[in-house]
């Protein structure tokens, strides 16, 4: 940069300090500098346009992914505004908002009423984590432009390029996120995609049209729902069979609060098909919001149920959990000051939402169930089933428990332990057939490594009540293996292994293995998937010779790679058909060594998203599962959720 481009004064050199600040330590901004780090920098510009959308000024959102690795998110608000700032002199509003942390909507008119707290560090954070960043705003009937480079450096000021096209309005934003701050600067389409839907269904009317560029097969995805969290619902249970067809719905607002409610019930038997939102932030922990919702829903289905006699004098009050069998619900509320508390931030610690949410729910479900007779007649006699089911569960658990008593320390047979007792360096391999099983426990370490054989195919719980679920002796040995009980009950302080790890072949009945494992892990042991306590390991697919070297390559990417590095290679390439075929000492130095193997750590990235996946693989309906395997078949990541 020459001195005629850009003259510093001492504003700006303060602005440059905070942004070398974000720099020096990225993880107090954006969390990490890893992949969630690197997506974070969409979410916040996306974010931004988002606001503008709540804002009512802006009804489409664009975001691009181009071949030189960088992201362009338009939109068609107001456009940042492009005068003279009043506090930073000699800067423009635009460039005070990608240089100063924390100016996002702060200034200018009344700013925004709500914006979502968790993501909004504010724009210039981007600009600090990226080598070069281009902005371009329409306003006033001209087009403004301005670039960065190295971490927020203005290398072209705020200037007049042109005309504004047709007088439109609107903000465009490309950035390149910087490797030297990234472990990995490429980003992941469907990681995108998952949040765009959401953020659709969110803000309903919101067009949000995603484009990867980056290939040559370009591929365009558009987002736009009229109905918002109402199709948030019905589209969660396309997958399953829903009990009748109307989705449920109210929303109430009280000064600057609002809250909104769909609601629908399948036939199935998950307790956990609540998800709520904050300011559309995905609020995973709960809070306050969830917490008024259950209880009024509890207070007002019982109170139908006795005014129609649905349930008698002597009959028990339902509990939450009947009631919530196969219900899906959206709650989303906004708010000016949302309280984001809890281990990962995702628990909204608003008390006064409570009350709202309580009271909304009263009044408006009350009217809905009068409104609905037919409808809810089947949800109380659903409701009723599960009350039964669930005392009957609980008479199973308590001869369940009896029996573990009795044999002592309760561990299965078929659990060859690790004689280790310290969890954190305990792993459990559960191993897909006793063959397998037994070359497992010759390879392992028996210091760390317990080996547990499961046979076939476990029940699918998705299918299942937990009384029969219970019965089922796959799942018996596994809930006793892990320690830590199941269920609502279940207690991941109480597991005996920090790794618990899906060994299964890597054909079609491995993976139908490894998902209802998945299944029952997500449903019955849900901390266990949320505290990265799940892996997958992966066994070799070839093996090849180089000179006396036996050469083992994990899938067709691998072995791929290893052609580009052995251009001259004869190409002989051995098909490894299963973990049956391999003798213990492959299967150690190829799978279980923790020095050798790769393991695939299982994530929750989006719970809404991921008990709809769960419902299509594991659910009745076969139509929606069949094009959901069609349309992922070439993408094992989709296990990686
Ligand atoms: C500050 C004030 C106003 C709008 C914006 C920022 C704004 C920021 C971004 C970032 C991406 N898209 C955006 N759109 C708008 C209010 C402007 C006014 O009062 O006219």
């Amino acid at each position: 940069m020459t001195e005629t481009e850009t003259s510093y004064s001492a504003a700006d050199i303060t602005v440059l300090e905070g942004l070398e600040a974000v720099r020096k330590r990225p993880g107090m901004y954006i969390g990490s500098t890893g992949p969630s780090g690197l997506h974070h920098l969409v979410w916040e510009v996306v974010d931004n346009s988002v606001d503008e959308a709540m804002a009512g000024h802006c009804s489409i959102i664009e975001v691009t992914l181009l071949p030189d690795g960088s992201c362009r998110v338009s939109d068609d608000g107001r456009g940042i505004p492009v005068d003279k700032h009043h506090q930073y002199e000699d800067l423009t509003a635009a460039e005070v908002v990608l240089t100063v942390l924390h100016a996002g909507g702060k200034f200018g008119g009344e700013g925004y009423k709500v914006s979502g707290g968790l993501h909004g560090v504010g724009i210039s954070v981007v600009n600090a984590l990226s080598s070069r960043v281009e902005v371009e705003i329409d306003r006033h009937g001209r087009r403004h432009a301005m670039t960065f480079i190295n971490g927020g450096q203005l290398d072209s000021r705020l200037a007049e390029i042109g005309e504004a096209p047709d007088n439109r309005t609107g903000t465009s934003v490309t950035f390149w996120p910087d490797a030297e701050i990234f472990e990995e600067t490429k980003f992941r389409a469907q990681t995108l995609l998952e949040r765009f839907q959401m953020m659709a269904f969110l803000n309903s009317g919101l067009e949000i049209c995603f484009r990867d560029e980056r290939d040559e097969t370009p591929t365009e995805t558009v987002f736009c729902y009229a109905g918002g969290i109402r199709d948030f619902v019905e589209h969660i249970n396309a997958s399953k069979e829903s009990l009748f067809s109307v989705v449920g719905y109210f929303s109430q607002e009280e000064d600057d609060h609002e809250v909104e409610v769909a609601f629908q019930w399948n036939t199935g038997f998950n307790t956990d098909g609540l998800h709520s939102f904050a300011n559309g932030i995905n609020t995973i922990e709960g809070g306050m919001h969830e917490e008024g919702f259950r209880t009024a829903l509890t207070g007002v289905m019982n109170r139908y149920a006795r005014a129609k006699g649905l349930l008698k004098e002597k009959d028990d009050n339902l509990q939450g959990e009947d009631i919530r069998e196969g219900m899906t619900t959206i709650i989303s509320v906004r708010l000016g000051d949302p309280q984001f508390e809890g281990q990962t931030k995702s628990k909204l610690g608003n008390v006064e939402i409570r009350s709202l949410v309580q009271k909304a729910t009263n009044d408006r479900l009350a009217e809905w169930l009068e409104e609905h007779p037919s409808e809810a007649k089947r949800v109380l006699q659903k409701s009723i089933n599960a009350q039964r089911a669930r005392i009957a569960a609980h008479d199973a658990r308590k001869s369940a428990r009896r029996k573990s008593a009795l044999d002592g320390a309760g561990m299965p047979d078929k659990l060859k332990d690790c004689s280790s007792r310290d969890p954190r360096e305990s792993e459990l391999f559960i191993v897909e057939g006793d063959s397998a099983g037994g070359s497992a426990v010759q390879a392992r370490d028996p210091r760390t490594m317990a080996i547990l054989p499961i046979r076939g195919k476990i029940l699918n719980v998705e299918r299942a009540r937990p009384d029969k679920m219970l019965k089922n002796n796959e799942v018996q040995t596994l809930i006793q293996a892990i320690g830590g009980s199941f269920g609502e009950e279940f207690n991941v302080e109480k597991i005996r292994y920090h790794k618990v790890i899906l060994l299964a072949d890597a054909d079609v009945d491995g993976s139908h293995i490894r998902t209802l494992l998945l299944t029952f892990f997500f449903r019955q042991m849900r901390p266990l998937v949320e505290a990265g306590h799940i892996y997958i390991a992966q066994p070799p697919l070839y093996s090849t010779v180089v000179g006396k070297e036996k050469i083992y390559l994990k899938d067709d990417h691998a072995k791929d790679a290893f052609l580009v590095e052995h251009p001259n290679h004869k190409r002989e390439f051995q098909r490894l058909k299963g973990l049956g075929e391999m003798d213990f000492d492959e299967l150690r130095s190829t799978t279980m060594d923790a020095t050798k193997r790769t393991l695939l750590q299982v994530t929750v990235e989006m719970l809404a998203i991921a008990d709809e996946i769960f419902s299509t693989l594991m659910g009745e309906n076969v139509e929606s599962r069949k094009k959901f395997i069609q349309a992922n078949a070439h993408d094992v990541r989709f296990l990686d959720i």
